[in-house]
Order: C-alpha cells, then sequence, then structure tokens
C-alpha cells in the first residue's frame, strides 16, 4: 500500500490503530488558511505526475542560466541525475536574483553573536561580500571541483564562505567546530581539500574557544598535503600560531576585488560534501549536488515554513555544520530571499531565556529547532519563556529526533501559545531536504507523528521482507521514488552507497530508521531500527517508552533502551533527567522509580514496564543532540563503551557508568 497522503477533509472514521496518541488532532485554523503557501493543489498535482511536478516546482522555485529539457534520468539507479542538461549558479539564486529584483535591502540575516555583539546584513551586502569572497578564494587558486573544507563558528562569514564556494563550482566540505583535530584531519584527507578556512576562535558562554589550533594540529597529520592555505577569521582574537600557509580573511578579503560574475555550471555540478557517521567505521562523505538539492531545499522550505519573505522573520536553530544548517540556514532560506536570524551562542547565556529574548528582539516569526532544546526548555521550566511575549510566533518546526507527543504540547501550548502549527519534519543528510512533514494550512496535525511525505515524495513502511504494512503496522521507512536532493552518492566510495542504502531492500531508498502506520495513514518515526527492543518476543520502541515517561510530569528528559537480560532476551532499562521542579520537591527518589516504572506498565502495557530506571543529571547526546543510546546500552550492559568521538560531553558517561556500577 502506499502512504495515502493526507485528507483533510476526513474526520472520525473507524481506526484499526486506536492508541490515545492517535486521537488527539489539531486542524488548521481558518485564519492560518487563508494566508497559507501551501494548498491542496500540490498533493494532487504531484500525485498526478510526480516528475512533471518536481520540473514545474524546479522552475517555480529557481533561475535557470540554461533551462533544462530532462527531468530526471534514473538509468544508473540509485545514482540519479535530476535536471541535468540544466545549467544555474547557486549562489547568484540565493543573493544576486533578489537583489535584481528589487529586495536588495531586505534584511538577509540578523547576526547576533553570543557577547550579544548584532551585525544586520541586507541581501545587497551580503551578495556583495559573497561576490568579494569568491574573488578571494579565486585567488587562493578555487575553482570548479575543487573542495574546501570550512571549520568556523556560527557566525556570518561562514554562510559568505559557503555561497562563494558555491559561487566558483567549487565543493564545500563544512565540519562542526566542535570537533576534534583528528575528525577534522581525517575529512580534509577523506576531501581532498585544497584549502581550509577557519576562525582563530568563537564565542562560547563567555570564554574563547580556540579553533585555529585544531587545524595546525590536522594539518601535521598524515594525509593533508592537498592543503595549499588556511583563510583564517579573526573572531576570538586569541593568540595563535601562525605559517607560510596561512591567510588573514581581513587581509585577502580587502584585497579582493568587489565584482564577480557568476558563471553557470551543469545542475550535477556538486554543492558540498557533508561527513557523517555510520553506525560502524570511517565517516560517510555524503555528496550533494546543484540543481535538484536547491529545488528541494526552496520548495520545502517555502512550503513547510509556510514562507512569505516579504513579511516573515524565520529562526533555525541549527550550526551550519549540519545537514539542517546546510539546507534550512544557507540554502532554503536564502534561496527564498527570506530574512532570518543567525545567533553563535547556546539557548541559555548569559543565563536563561535568551533565546526568548532573541524571539522578541528580532520578532520571530517562524522557529525551528530539535526535540533536545524543547526539552531542555521543558526541564528548565515554563515560567521563563511565560516571562516573555513570543507573541510573533505563528508556526513552530521541529527535527533530529521523534518528538514525544508531551514535549510536541508543551512546545505549542507555552511557546506557541497554543495557537501555533508544528510541523514535524523528518529527513536526513542523505535526503537533503525535507521529506515527511506536515503542510501547514492543510495537514490535521498529530503530536508526535511525522504524518505524511511531502508532495512529490514517497515513502512505504515496510515488513522484513520488504512487504508494505497495513494501517496499523509497523516496519522500516523506506522510499521508493527517487528525489531531487537525494544523495548522488558517497565520496569516493560508490559501492559503500548502494551497499549501505539501497541493498537490505531492493529498489527502495532505506537509511535506517523504523516507523510505525497509523490507522490514518500517518507515519510515526520511532527512531533508528538498533533503537527497536525485543522484550519476551514483543517489538517495543524506545520513543513510544520516552515518551510515557516524558509524560509523567516529574520528568524533564528521558532516553531508554533495551539491554541484554537473561530471562527475557532484552529488558527495558530507562535513563531519565527530572525536572527542576521534582528536584527540588522529591525526597525518596527509590519511591520516584517505583512510580515511574508502574507509570510505564499503566500507559504501554505491563510488557513495557522498566527493570530499571536510573535517574541522572544528563544523558550522552551528540553535538548536534541526538541522544546515543549505543553508547548508554553498553553502560547499562556493563561492556566498554568503546568510541565516543560524537559525544559532546564525554564526562556524562564516567556518571551513568557509576549508577550501573551501584546497581551490580
Ligand atoms: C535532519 C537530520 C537523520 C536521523 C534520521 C532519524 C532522525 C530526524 C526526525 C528524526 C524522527 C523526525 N530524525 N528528524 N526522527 N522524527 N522528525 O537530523 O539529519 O543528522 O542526518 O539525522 O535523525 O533517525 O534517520 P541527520
Amino acid at each position: 500500500m502506499t502512504i495515502p497522503q493526507q485528507d483533510h477533509t476526513r474526520t472520525d472514521q473507524t481506526r484499526t490503530d486506536r492508541t490515545p496518541d492517535d486521537e488527539t488532532t489539531f486542524p488548521p485554523s481558518p485564519e492560518f488558511v487563508a494566508d497559507a503557501v501551501a494548498d491542496s493543489s500540490l498533493h494532487d498535482a504531484a500525485s498526478a505526475d510526480r516528475v512533471a511536478f518536481w520540473a514545474e516546482q524546479s522552475r517555480l522555485m529557481l533561475d535557470w542560466r540554461t533551462p533544462f529539457t530532462s527531468t530526471l534520468d534514473w538509468s544508473a539507479a540509485p545514482f540519479a541525475r535530476w535536471f541535468a542538461d540544466g545549467e544555474l549558479n547557486v549562489a547568484e539564486n540565493c543573493l544576486d536574483r533578489h537583489v535584481r529584483a528589487g529586495n536588495g535591502e531586505r534584511v538577509a540575516i540578523h547576526f547576533e553573536g553570543a557577547n550579544g555583539d548584532t551585525r544586520t546584513i541586507t541581501y545587497a551586502q551580503l551578495t556583495a561580500d559573497v561576490q568579494r569572497a569568491a574573488n578571494m578564494l579565486a585567488g587562493l587558486g578555487v575553482g570548479q571541483g575543487d573542495r574546501v573544507v570550512v571549520y568556523l563558528p556560527l557566525i556570518p562569514e561562514a554562510v559568505v564562505t559557503m555561497l562563494a564556494i558555491a559561487r566558483l563550482g567549487a565543493i564545500h566540505s563544512v565540519v562542526f567546530g566542535g570537533f576534534s583535530a583528528e575528525s577534522l584531519r581525517a575529512r580534509i584527507e577523506d576531501a581532498g581539500a585544497k584549502v581550509v578556512v577557519t576562525a582563530d576562535g568563537g564565542w562560547r558562554r563567555g570564554a574563547v574557544s580556540p579553533l585555529k589550533p585544531a587545524v595546525d594540529e590536522a594539518l601535521q597529520g598524515e594525509g593533508t598535503d592537498s592543503v595549499e592555505h588556511v583563510l583564517v577569521v579573526q573572531r576570538g582574537g586569541n593568540d595563535i600560531d601562525w605559517t607560510d600557509r596561512d591567510r588573514w580573511w581581513h587581509d585577502e578579503f580587502a584585497a579582493a576585488a568587489p565584482e564577480h560574475e557568476a558563471q553557470a555550471f551543469p545542475a550535477e555540478n556538486p554543492l558540498f560534501i557533508l561527513y557523517t557517521s555510520g553506525t560502524t567505521g570511517k565517516p560517510k562523505g555524503i555528496v550533494h549536488t546543484s540543481g535538484g538539492y536547491l529545488t528541494q531545499a526552496a520548495y520545502t522550505h517555502k512550503n513547510v515554513f509556510d514562507m512569505h519573505p516579504e513579511k516573515d522573520v524565520y529562526w533555525c536553530t541549527a550550526d551550519i555544520g549540519w545537514i539542517t544548517g546546510h539546507t534550512y540556514v544557507v540554502y532554503g532560506p536564502l534561496a527564498n530571499g527570506v530574512t532570518q536570524v543567525l545567533y553563535e551562542g547556546t539557548p541559555d547565556e548569559p543565563k536563561p531565556g535568551r533565546w526568548w529574548d532573541l524571539v522578541d528582539a528580532y520578532g520571530v516569526t517562524v522557529l525551528y529547532t530539535a526535540p533536545t532544546a524543547v526539552r531542555a526548555a521543558m526541564k528548565a521550566g515554563r515560567q521563563i519563556p511565560e516571562a516573555r511575549s513570543l507573541e510573533t510566533l505563528r508556526l513552530l518546526g521541529s527535527v533530529g529526533e521523534p518528538i514525544n507527543p508531551e514535549a510536541w504540547q508543551w512546545y505549542r501550548q507555552v511557546i506557541g501559545h497554543d495557537r501555533t502549527p508544528i510541523v514535524d519534519t523528518w529527513w536526513q543528510t542523505e535526503t537533503g531536504g525535507i521529506m515527511i512533514s506536515a503542510l501547514p494550512g492543510v495537514t490535521k496535525l498529530k503530536p508526535g507523528a511525522a504524518q505524511t511525505p511531502v508532495p512529490g515524495i514517497v515513502a512505504e513502511i515496510v515488513d522484513d521482507d520488504g512487504h508494505r504494512v497495513d494501517p496499523g503496522g509497523s516496519g522500516y521507512l523506506t522510499i521508493t521514488e527517487p528525489w531531487p536532493a537525494m544523495a548522488r552518492g558517497i565520496w569516493g566510495d560508490p559501492d559503500r552507497f548502494v551497499e549501505t542504502y539501497w541493498s537490505r531492500f531492493p529498489g527502495r531508498y532505506f537509511a535506517g530508521d523504523g516507523a510505525r502506520l497509523d490507522g490514518q495513514g500517518d507515519i510515526w518515526v520511532q527512531g533508528r531500527v538498533d533503537d527497536v527492543m525485543n522484550v519476551s518476543g514483543h517489538r517495543l520502541s524506545t520513543a513510544e517508552i520516552e515518551s510515557a515517561l516524558v509524560g509523567h510530569e516529574g520528568v524533564a528528559e528521558a532516553a531508554v533502551v533495551g539491554a541484554a537480560d537473561e530471562t527475557t532476551g532484552q529488558a527495558v532499562v530507562a535513563w531519565v533527567c527530572i525536572t527542576e521542579e521534582a528536584q527540588a520537591s522529591i525526597t525518596d527518589r527509590d519511591a520516584l522509580v517505583q512510580d515511574l516504572r508502574a507509570w510505564v506498565a499503566k500507559r504501554i502495557g505491563p510488557i513495557a514496564r522498566p527493570r530499571d530506571v536510573f535517574i541522572v543529571d544528563e544523558l550522552p547526546k551528540t553535538r548536534s543532540g541526538k541522544i546515543v543510546r549505543r553508547l548508554l546500552r553498553a553502560v547499562t550492559e556493563g561492556r566498554p563503551v568503546g568510541d565516543t568521538t560524537t559525544l559532546a560531553d564525554t564526562s556524562v558517561l564516567t556518571a551513568l557508568q557509576q549508577h550501573t556500577a551501584r546497581k551490580r
């Protein structure tokens, strides 16, 4: 069965899968519908002719220098070619064309540094900066197809650098500033980078965190001889070592010519490589190209976030080191000519509530963030956002993990004042853009479910044998038809691309997520399949139990893992952080533990009752905020934890190990 597209006129009907969560829905308000970008005609057009639909969206969203005549070439599947005989310049689509259309004075970026320094950059200014930066990079020998590694804080120069590289038809590979020298080295080597762009340091919690030393260390390592220059932005003002290959950004920038004429490149010219960690071994360099990627970035950004460029102030809180920062900080919003906020710091520096102050200060209308941030805000307490206005917000988005219905409800009530729609967007580094999400103004929203493939995308949930599951069933989330922003491969390793994503279910793309299809055809993404537990032969989803735990008033955040158990195969083990209020009021922790076990048993069923509940201060997370259950499982089972390089803070593990040691 193909997952039915959302029928927003359908009301209550017989449901084969009745869980309490399937019952709660929020239809779009008439006020929202009246001014909504998306309407149901998108679904109609995409169902009528999917490939023609994408061609139409591409022509609508982008300016092509040479119009394409071929839309999709799938003859070398799974390596797709979209719009292949067309030519465009990606940076010109994000910049110059808005200036030419008379919108040069519109603010592109409201930048706020961690320390409170601010910059307002218009489209005209950003275009000028990128032109000059393109000349600067060309002067350092960067041209079409060359790789440039970007290792910068979240500052305007990062956006300028990415776009300048794109303008030259070169390939950027952004490495998150929190990654170590060794991770950086491995990426520089794999990409064969010619230039590295970095900063002396960035600001975090009132102090400078140095970046350049990691580049120096990386370049002393093996396999980095390809690097000819390091371009250094002055940001932290910290002392740094200097070598012959180093150049100050401000010197080179000032010396570069101001005007740069953008050349057109083929649609399939590579735009970037972004490394993502696999389950094992070395990170995969996911390759994205130009025309198809930008089409889907712009189309999803416009329709999923209901973008009205002339009046919206959009804010995606992701770092540019992640795919979310690529597609929904840089390419989507700028292709659509939208005004956005760019903030260097953390949500709570110098004190809790900084994010909400920024929402009020800039009049943010659309906010896109991760469930982990929502749960952190829940943990800190609703009094913090309640002390702010937040009246300008009209739409909220979520990405990165399943959002528990409880967090969804809190996000809507406390941040969205009970009126904003929330779009829960499922996608991946490999998909390039949003794949599954409600369309605001069209879809009846369901807390906790990503819901429906966006028009143009076809998703199916299949069982172990690759057969489609019926409504009410669970299985593996697969994509059955090629899409414009799909990865074009793994850098230097085409076989690994086929093996990793296309071999488990022949003819289908599968990248590791489990999902449930409810009685109304809505998709509930349940997290990576290795997060599914098997307790006495029952398949239990970690997400579902976590959701139940977070529904308890004392719990702020929960991570559940299946730990090896002699009798039940696996046993449910929960790690929870409790709210500030609960910390203040609870005297008997054992009683709370028993209460939580009973709570889960009551909400889901006795089979789901956790064997152990550990109350901890923090959970192990990646730097992009995803809970690392693999490590939690190892700790729970008392095994060595192995590679911890993806962790934001490794000291968390030691604290966790003390809990299980006490237990043994
Ligand atoms: C965009 C991004 C991809 C993995 C993906 C899935 C999880 C992302 C989600 C979600 C449930 C959502 N994920 N969005 N799970 N609901 N709305 O995060 O890319 O860093 O490559 O991670 O994140 O497990 O497979 P990436």
